[in-house]
């Protein structure tokens, strides 16, 4: 095996005895053998709606931390398989096939870019939202990733999934918007109640509203757990009383939160790690996601609700949540929110109450040196306001940063691909201060990355023009010196450093 896709690669180099993230050597090797088949088809056929939605599909489970089941990945193989009949010899199979070091960072940036783009189509798509033209990028894409030897061409494909990261994100919002409202501000609770509860984790809202729909009489609560957190903010989900409050953190600290939990556990998407023995006979996969061992649940049968009749069944035989912590945090402040409060907003930029707002979204991870992004947080002066979206927020939002004349200093978007919200923020604040450039705001980037979403989130910035974005904690194990290169040239983007340091540096606009 090689595999470099995530911010935890071994040494920052690459993972080739076991991933850091538990993956082991068979199943990345059936990964780079679907990601090979689904090139092929690419090469051979023509992008139609169902077969978009399949290379969707396909890519979203090679995604970091979302399906370690070989059965499911063998059983995609062979559909792909079924496609292109046999065909194979076309595409190089597996990272190190590329010889060209250059070559190779530039088409797996836009093979995990075109991931994350992947993972937000299917996400629309289960919600009846779908665009010919991502799939034809898609298609596009996979075919140049397979065989282009032109950094140009795979510098503009990249570009090009960057717009295409946008639009997908947009289609996204609209059917999360169009079908549970638009998010508001919210208070939600971090404790724990009384009854028996069940752990909703992933970004799958359609799973989430089956679950709420099918467990309302059932004596039970619904709690959401990392990238769930945002369905709080929608108004559709409010109306149900037994929905309860967030329990825990971002992924990485699953193993513990999970058995503390005490309660059955759907994991609708990425990220799991590995599943332990204190609470694997309740936990549960669904869609996309896997794990060998895990009973999953199956997919919906058209025009029907996937039964989750299993887990609340189970949930009425376990003991109540043990709390871990207690209080409320707020979120919900995705752009129709921060739109409504934009009076308020500009006023208090005009004033100078607020000196710059400071993008912070995107993953949260297991390094120790991610606590430099709390640390930033903490280290900001009071009169910035802190963007986030994405799991990354949990290394702040628990800080008591306060407010700035009633705005709350971290604003909460939801999930990493509602940063398109913050896109659409920027872009207003750019129109009502007249400025012809983004990059003229008082505003920062200072983005943590762990998996592919993550990287199509940033080639979306990129495509729209941002400049000077902090990354980190690291920069990719799969950006070779070369292509490094051209990212600081024609971007500026910077590697987080010191926080002072950083600090400082965005508050003078650098
Ligand atoms: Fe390693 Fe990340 Fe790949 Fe897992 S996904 S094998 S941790 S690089
Ligand atoms: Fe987190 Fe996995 Fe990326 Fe959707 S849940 S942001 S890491």
């Amino acid at each position: 095996m090689f595999c470099f896709q995530c911010q935890e690669a071994c040494r920052n180099t690459g993972c080739d005895i076991q991933g850091m993230c538990g993956k082991k050597a068979d199943t990345a090797n059936l990964q780079d053998k679907l990601v090979q088949r689904l090139k092929v088809l690419a090469l051979t056929h023509e992008a139609t709606m169902e077969l978009g939605r399949f290379v969707a599909e396909s890519l979203f489970m090679t995604i970091t931390n979302a399906n370690f089941d070989n059965d499911r990945i063998n059983a995609q193989i062979a559909k792909t398989d079924a496609l292109i009949g046999g065909k194979t010899a076309d595409a190089p199979l597996g990272v190190l096939a590329t010889a060209n070091e250059d070559v190779r960072s530039l088409r797996e940036l836009l093979t995990y870019g075109l991931k994350g783009v992947a993972a937000y189509a299917d996400h629309a798509a289960i919600l009846g939202q779908e665009d010919i033209a991502i799939y034809k990028f898609m298609f596009k894409a996979l075919a140049g990733a397979a065989k282009s030897e032109d950094a140009n061409e795979l510098v503009g494909l990249n570009l090009e999934c960057g717009n295409i990261a946008v639009t997908t994100m947009a289609l996204l919002d609209k059917a999360n918007t169009g079908a549970y409202g638009n998010p508001e501000i919210t208070s939600v609770k971090i404790g724990v109640g009384t009854r028996p509860g069940i752990l909703v984790s992933g970004h799958d809202l359609l799973d989430f509203k089956e679950l709420l729909e099918q467990s309302k009489d059932a004596g039970i609560d619904i709690y959401t757990h990392g990238e769930m957190l945002p369905a709080h903010y929608y108004p559709e989900f409010k109306k149900y009383a037994h929905l309860y409050g967030n329990y825990g953190n971002a992924w990485y600290k699953q193993n513990t939160e999970f058995a503390s939990f005490n309660g059955p556990i759907l994991m609708t998407t990425n990220c799991i790690t590995p599943v332990q023995d204190s609470y694997k006979n309740r936990i549960f996969t669904t869609g996309l996601a896997g794990y060998p061992g895990v009973k999953h649940i199956a997919d919906r049968k058209p025009g029907q609700a996937k039964d989750f009749s299993a887990i609340i069944a189970l949930a009425k035989t376990c003991p109540a949540p043990t709390a871990i912590e207690n209080g409320a945090i707020v979120g919900g402040f995705a752009h129709n929110q921060v739109l409504a409060l934009a009076d308020k907003v500009v006023a208090a930029v005009k004033s100078g109450a607020i000196k710059r707002f400071v993008v912070m979204a995107g993953c949260d991870g297991r390094h120790k040196t991610r606590q430099y992004f709390t640390d930033v947080a903490e280290a900001l002066p009071k009169d910035t306001v802190i963007l986030t979206a994405g799991c990354a927020k949990y290394r702040y939002n628990k800080l008591q940063l306060g407010d700035i004349g009633g705005i709350p200093r971290v604003l909460d978007a939801g999930q990493c691909n509602d940063s398109y919200s913050l896109v659409v923020i920027a872009l207003k604040l750019k129109e009502v201060f007249g400025l012809d450039d983004v990059n003229k705001l008082p505003l920062s980037f200072d983005l943590a990355w762990y998996e592919q979403k993550a990287v199509a989130v940033l080639l979306a910035l990129l495509a729209l023009g941002f400049k000077g974005i902090r990354l980190g904690p690291t920069l990719p194990a799969f950006v070779s010196p070369g292509v490094a290169k051209v990212l600081v040239e024609n971007f500026d983007i910077k590697a987080t450093g010191d926080v002072a340091a950083d600090v400082a540096a965005m508050m003078a606009g650098n």
